[in-house]
C-alpha cells in the first residue's frame, strides 16, 4: 500500500483566491485537489487543515471510495458546501494520484472517452444591448458553439453577469458590495434583448441565460414562456432550489429547459428535481459536490431520468477542479454541456497544463492523473485577499437572492 504521508493546504490569489490541497504519498506521488469556495475560502482551508489533514496520514491513497465514506459518514454532521468542498478536494487529489500510479489520464479510469470532446459554453455580456451584440460577435469569432448572454438591466445597478473587462468577477470587494434589483425591470427587459440576439445572430448556436435565483416560481414560469421563441438551451436557476417542489409549477407552464444546481452540494439536494423530471440539466460541480466519486453517482442517477449534465465552471473553480470536471464530462453517457469561463492571465503562472480548447470544445490532458501542475513557489507570491460576493437589495431596500 502507498500510504498518505502529508496533506497540505495552499492558498493563493493570482488575481483571485484559490484553495488547493496537496496530498503526497510515502512513495512520493503528489495529487492535487481544488477546495475553492468563493467568498468562504478560509472556512474550507481550515476544515481541511484542522479537521481532515490529520485523519489522512497513514491511510491507503488507493482506497478512494472508502475515503469518501470515511470523511462523509465519519463526520456525523451532514453535507453542506464547506464539508462537500473539503471532501471534494481529497477525492480529486486521490483520483489524481490513482491516474499517476496507473499511468493514465483520469477519464480513462472512469470508463474511457464517451465522446470526442467536451462541448462548452462561455459568457457574453454587455452594459447595453449594443455592447452585448459586440461581445457575442467576439465570442463567436473564437469558435464557441454555445454562449450565455447577460445584459445590464436599465435602472438596476450592478445587474448579475455583466463583465468589467475580460472576465465577470462578482467577488471583487473586501466587503460585500450592495447591488440593486427590480424583478419588474428585469422581466420587461430580458426577453427583449434575448430576442434581439436571435434576430441578429440567428439560431445556429446554443443560447443560454442565467436568471441567478432572482424570480418566484410563477415569475419564472412567465419568463420561461416569454422566451420560448428564443429557444434557449436553458434558463438557469430561475428560482432558488431550496424548495424542489417549486419547479413543478415552472414546468407546468413552459417548455423552456431548466438548469439547476450550482449552489447545491449533494445528490440528495437534487433527488426530487431529477426523479420527477422537474429540470433538464444538473449544474452541481465536482469542486463543490464531493468530487469525482460523488458526481459520478449524481450523473448516473440523472441518466435514469434523461437529465443531462451542465456543470458549473466559473473562474472561482480552480483549473484543478475544472480539469477534474472535464475528465468526468468525457466519460459519462448523459453529458450535456460544460461551463467554461476561463481565468485571468496570472492564473496560468500558478496552474500549468490542463484541458485544451479548440473550436467550441475542451479536450482533457492526456498526461496521467488530472494533468495539472501547481507551482508552489509562484503561488506563494500571491497572498490571500478577502473578497466577497455581492448582496442584492430590492428597490425598497430589502434583501433579495443574489
Ligand atoms: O461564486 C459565484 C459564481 O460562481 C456564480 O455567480 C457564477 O452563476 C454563476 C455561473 O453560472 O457561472
Ligand atoms: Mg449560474
Amino acid at each position: 500500500m502507498d500510504a498518505i504521508a502529508s496533506a497540505e493546504v495552499l492558498v493563493t490569489c493570482p488575481a483571485r483566491n484559490f484553495v488547493t490541497l496537496k496530498i503526497t504519498t510515502v512513495d512520493g506521488v503528489v495529487g492535487w485537489g481544488d477546495a475553492t469556495l468563493n467568498g468562504r475560502e478560509l472556512a474550507v482551508a481550515s476544515y481541511l487543515r484542522d479537521h481532515i489533514a490529520p485523519l489522512l496520514i497513514g491511510r491507503d491513497s488507493a482506497r478512494i471510495e472508502d475515503m469518501w465514506n470515511y470523511l462523509f459518514r465519519g463526520v456525523y454532521w451532514r453535507k453542506g458546501p464547506i464539508t462537500m468542498t473539503a471532501i471534494a478536494a481529497v477525492d480529486m487529489a486521490l483520483w489524481d494520484i490513482k491516474g499517476k500510479v496507473a499511468g493514465l489520464p483520469v477519464y480513462q479510469l472512469l470508463g474511457g472517452a464517451a465522446r470526442d470532446g467536451v462541448l462548452v459554453y462561455t459568457h457574453a455580456s454587455g452594459t447595453d444591448i449594443g455592447s452585448l451584440m459586440d461581445d457575442i460577435a467576439a465570442v463567436k469569432e473564437r469558435g464557441f458553439k454555445a454562449i450565455r448572454a447577460q445584459t445590464a438591466v436599465p435602472g438596476v445597478e450592478g445587474t448579475y453577469g455583466v463583465k468589467h473587462g475580460k472576465y465577470y468577477e462578482p467577488a471583487s470587494t473586501s466587503l460585500p458590495e450592495e447591488q440593486s434589483w427590480s424583478t419588474e425591470a428585469y422581466l420587461n427587459f430580458a426577453p427583449t434583448y434575448l430576442a434581439k440576439v436571435r434576430e441578429q445572430f440567428g439560431f445556429d448556436f446554443h443560447l443560454l441565460h442565467d436568471v441567478h435565483h432572482r424570480l418566484t416560481p410563477m415569475e419564472a414560469a412567465r419568463f420561461g414562456r416569454s422566451v420560448e421563441d428564443v429557444k434557449l438551451f436553458w434558463m438557469e436557476d430561475p428560482t432558488p432550489a431550496d424548495n424542489q417542489e417549486s419547479f413543478r409549477l415552472i414546468r407546468s407552464h413552459t417548455t423552456t429547459p431548466v438548469a439547476v444546481g450550482e449552489v447545491l452540494s449533494s445528490i440528495w439536494d437534487i433527488q426530487h428535481l431529477v426523479s420527477e423530471q422537474l429540470i433538464d440539466y444538473i449544474r452541481l460541480s465536482v469542486t463543490h459536490a464531493g468530487g469525482i466519486t460523488h458526481m459520478k453517482k449524481v450523473f448516473s442517477f440523472a441518466e435514469l431520468y434523461q437529465v443531462r449534465s451542465g456543470s458549473h465552471g466559473p473562474s472561482d473553480i480552480s483549473p484543478v477542479g475544472q480539469a477534474a470536471a472535464i475528465h468526468l464530462d468525457m466519460a459519462i453517457p448523459n453529458f450535456g454541456i460544460q461551463e467554461y469561463m476561463g481565468y485571468p492571465d496570472l492564473v496560468a503562472d500558478v496552474f500549468h497544463g490542463g484541458p485544451t480548447y479548440e473550436d467550441g470544445y475542451l479536450h482533457p490532458s492526456e498526461v496521467p492523473g488530472l494533468g495539472i501542475d501547481y507551482d508552489e513557489e509562484v503561488a506563494a507570491k500571491f497572498e490571500y485577499a478577502p473578497k466577497y460576493l455581492p448582496v442584492a437589495r430590492r428597490l425598497d431596500g430589502s434583501v433579495h437572492d443574489w
